[in-house]
């Protein structure tokens, strides 16, 4: 199991990733997209998903029309890991290549 990151390790690690939202205890990052329309978002989604389960790492999200919500957390530890960065920095690179 991966271990949940410290604050310090976190506060180094998000630095990257400027379009991410970290939940008020520390257990999640999160991030909202917008896109041109439905059939980019779910292109989107289809890159995604099979890059996170390549990973073996999956993301809480929803999709409603053109946005897409994402949430990372990892649940077998309990908090935020280097998988979760790892799928941020990916969905991130998915998202500009959309
Ligand atoms: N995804 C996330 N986000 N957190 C996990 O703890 C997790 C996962 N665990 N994907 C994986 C699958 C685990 O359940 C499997 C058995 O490897």
């Amino acid at each position: 199991m991966r271990s949940v990151l410290s604050t310090d390790e976190l506060a180094a690690l998000s630095r990257g990733l400027p379009d991410w939202r970290l939940e008020s205890d520390g257990k999640a990052i999160s991030r909202t997209l917008k896109f041109a329309d439905f059939k980019q978002a779910f292109a989107f989604m289809t890159k995604v998903a099979a890059e996170a389960d390549r990973l073996d790492h999956h993301p809480e999200w929803s999709n409603v029309y053109n946005t897409v919500s994402i949430r990372l957390t990892t649940h077998d530890s309990g908090g935020l890991t280097q998988s979760d960065i790892k799928l941020a920095r990916l969905i991130d690179k998915a998202a500009l290549s959309i």
